[in-house]
Formats: structure tokens, sequence, C-alpha cells
């Protein structure tokens, strides 16, 4: 068996071994339908302690920074290079899939595993992480360990971040035992971390459709999310006439069917809006509503575009207040940008996929991800997996099989171990 065979043999992910690891983690669950796992909360934990107990039974240190990101690290043998990273979340939103996340989890756990059993030693040290409240169900801002890791999200911001029950992020953070006043502590400095690859599910049904095995991502969506308050008047709904009511969800109905206009409207090509969650008040079968809170998503890989979509949504919202007589307030909540990943990433891992025969397809993200936030402080690049089901993902039918993710473990681990074998200036 020549060098190259043999490498190919000893780093070769284990479908049956993923397909545990990702029902492990899916224990990790509110009851209900799909995975309910909320950031910042002890089921979370419990899946980052699953994590972290894998890297420990290989031998390697492990810690929780003060974000509540878990990272484990393979001494590289040149302590003086700057590191590499893989790894992605373990939270979920409400009632969503069973690979959103885990699936680089456990990809990363492989990577480990491969490297560890087979010996091999990088030059480069090698983070392999879990990063914290990836998604913004739970609190508007998406990415909240990962923002921290960037320096983008500080304690300040987490005292005015809250769920759906009123608990702050911070408060969020003591519930686990972490004090926000330190997350500044789990910054990573620029020069600290020299590339990371983060695989995911696409989330999309482009690989599956094609017959694609692997995704390599260019752009990963920007997303800017809003509140928009629309106050009307509560009253009955037998009692009051038709021309004296000022209909909060009635506006609210107004707007999303407008936001949904607009992203239809060829000018927008690309842009994606949606209206997951309204609350309504009182939210009484008899009362005609008197408030409500319309909570928009907008995503776009053209940040001018994104904003600009954003805006147009806000300004139809108001002229669909002064109509219906209600009173409108809209509040940003979050605002990302869409972020370009460098191309000397990508090249590895295209020239990873190549070395093993794989087809794959250079594409953008319409999720974002928290490689999105770390560009700032690192290189990253991403590697997709088929996402089947006709590519549904949030949701319980959410599906991506073991043997997709073994395939994209391998080449996320040759991609890696290229990087390492590159020389400082050579391989951006
Ligand atoms: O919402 C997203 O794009 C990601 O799943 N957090
Ligand atoms: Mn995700
Ligand atoms: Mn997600």
């Amino acid at each position: 068996m020549n060098a190259d065979s043999h490498a190919d043999a000893i780093l070769a992910a284990d479908p049956a071994r993923i397909e545990r690891a990702l029902e492990d983690i899916a224990r990790r669950s509110l009851p209900g339908a799909g995975i309910t796992r909320w950031g910042y909360s002890q089921l979370e934990r419990e899946a980052h302690e699953l994590f972290a107990a894998h890297f420990r039974a290989l031998g390697l240190e492990c810690r929780t920074d003060a974000a509540g990101n878990t990272i484990a690290t393979l001494p590289g043998t040149d302590p003086a290079l700057a590191h590499l990273g893989t790894g992605s979340h373990l939270d979920s939103v409400p009632h969503g899939g069973r690979f959103d996340g885990i699936a680089g989890s456990v990809a990363a756990m492989e990577v480990a595993r491969m490297l560890v059993h087979a010996g091999i030693r990088p030059r480069r040290s090698i983070r392999f992480v879990a990063f914290a409240t990836e998604e913004g169900a739970r609190f508007g801002q998406a990415c909240l360990g990962s923002r921290m890791i960037a320096g983008l999200t500080s304690a300040e911001d987490l005292d005015a971040l809250e769920d759906r029950d009123g608990v702050t992020a911070a408060d969020a953070l003591r519930g686990v035992g972490l004090d926000p006043a330190c997350v500044h502590e789990a910054r990573w400095h620029p020069g600290e971390v020299e590339a990371f690859i983060e695989l995911h599910i696409e989330q999309g049904g482009i690989l599956a459709a094609s017959k694609t095995p692997i995704g390599v991502v260019d752009v990963i969506s920007g997303s800017t999310r809003l509140a928009i308050d629309l106050t009307g008047t509560a009253s009955h709904t037998g009692g009051t006439p038709m021309y004296q009511r000022a209909d909060a969800l009635a506006a609210a109905a107004a707007v999303v069917l407008t936001a949904e206009r607009v992203a239809n409207d060829n000018r927008h090509r690309g842009t994606r809006i949606s209206v997951g969650k309204i609350d309504v008040e009182p939210g009484s079968i008899t009362t005609i509503p008197g408030f409500c809170r319309v909570y928009v998503d907008v995503r776009d890989v053209d940040p001018r575009r994104q904003r600009d979509t954003a805006n147009e949504v806000i300004s139809a919202a108001h002229s669909i207040a002064q109509e219906r007589g209600v009173g409108v307030t809209a509040k940003l909540l979050a605002d990302t940008s869409p972020v370009t990943l460098p191309l000397a990433v990508q090249r590895h891992i295209v020239d990873a996929a190549a070395s093993m025969g794989l087809g794959y397809r250079v594409m953008p993200s319409g999720a974002s991800h928290d490689t999105q936030m770390i560009d700032r402080v690192c290189r990253g690049g991403m590697v997709f997996v088929p996402s089947l089901n006709g590519g549904v993902s949030h949701a319980p039918d959410e599906y991506s099989l073991a043997t997709d993710i073994a395939r994209g473990t391998d080449v996320l681990v040759r991609a890696l171990l290229s990087i390492d074998a590159a020389s400082e200036s050579g391989w951006m």
C-alpha cells in the first residue's frame, strides 16, 4: 500500500460512529416534535459535555471558554505556528432537526479520532470547537458564542438581548454557570488561528438534486432581523363595527404579505424575507388584537440589497399602519453582513474533494453560520454535505446520510492537513 492509499485508508471517517454520535446528541432534547435544545440551556451544556468527553477520551485537553464555547486542542509539532480549527454548534431551533450544527460538531470529533488513532501530528495545533448558541431563535441575535470569540458581542449586548420569557442572554449565561462579565476572555486575536473549516448540512436542496456530494461555500448570506410593533385598539369582536376598528393583527397580516411581495419582486433577485413569528395581544378569540410584534428576517448575499430591502419593509409597514389607523415602531434586532470566504481556503477544500474524485459545487449559503462571525479573526471555509427530503431544515424532517457526512469529513480532514502542510506564506 503506497503512502497515499495508506493515508486514504486511515483517514476514512466511520459512518456508523457518526450515526451513533448523532443519536447520542439527539437524545438531549426537550419533548415534542423534532429537536429542541435552546442556546444557553442545560440541554446545550449536556451536548457540550458529550462533545468534550469524546476529546478527553482521546487524551486531548478540552476547556469551555467564558462564552460557553467548548474547545479541544490537538497539539501541533510547532507551537509557534498559528492554529487550525474545525467545528460547529450543538444548539437547535425549537422543533428543529438532528443535523443542523451537529453534523459539523460530529465531523470535528471524527477528525480528531482519525488523527489521534493514525498518530498523525500536524505542524499546527488543531482546535475542535463546539460554538455556543449559534441559533438566533432564542434571542434574535444568532451566533452569540462565535460573536464573542470575534469580539462582535460584548457583555453589555447580552443584557439587551431577551428571549420570549423576558430572560436576558446575560441571565441565561449565568443560568448555566457562566459569567457574562468575563466573555471578553473568549476572544481569539487575529493571527491566533490561521484557518477554520466548518462542515455543515446544506439546508437546501441543490446538492441532493444535482447528486453532488460536496459543497464548497463561497459566500455566506447576511441577515437583518427586525421587530415591527403595531399598536391598534383592543375591543370586543362582537360589539365593534368593522369601520370602527384599529386591528393590529390585520395590519400585521398586510405587513407579512407586503414583505413577501417585496421579496418576490424581480428587483430583489436572491433576497429572502420571512416572518416566522408574530406576538399577538391579548390573544383572545373574542378581542380584536390591540398589539402585534412582527419578527422579520431578511437574508441576502448582497449587503446593500439586504439593508435596502429591510428599509423597504419598514417603510411599507409605516404606510400600512397609516392606512389602518394603527401605531407602528420598528426595532433592529440583529444585523449581520454577508461574508465572502477566502479563495485560499476554498481552494484547499476543492483540491481535497478532487483528490478523492468527489464531485463538488462552489455555492453560497442561504443560512448564516459561526464561520461567518469568526471571519473577523481568522480565514474561514465551509464544507457542505447534502440535505435530503428536498433540503428541508429547521424542522423535524431535516435529514442527511451518515455516509454523506463521513465523505464530507474525509474532505475536511484532508483540507486541514493540506493547509497545515503548506508553507506559512504559500498557502494563501
Ligand atoms: O438561521 C440561520 O441561518 C442559522 O441556522 N443559524
Ligand atoms: Mn447551523
Ligand atoms: Mn440553524
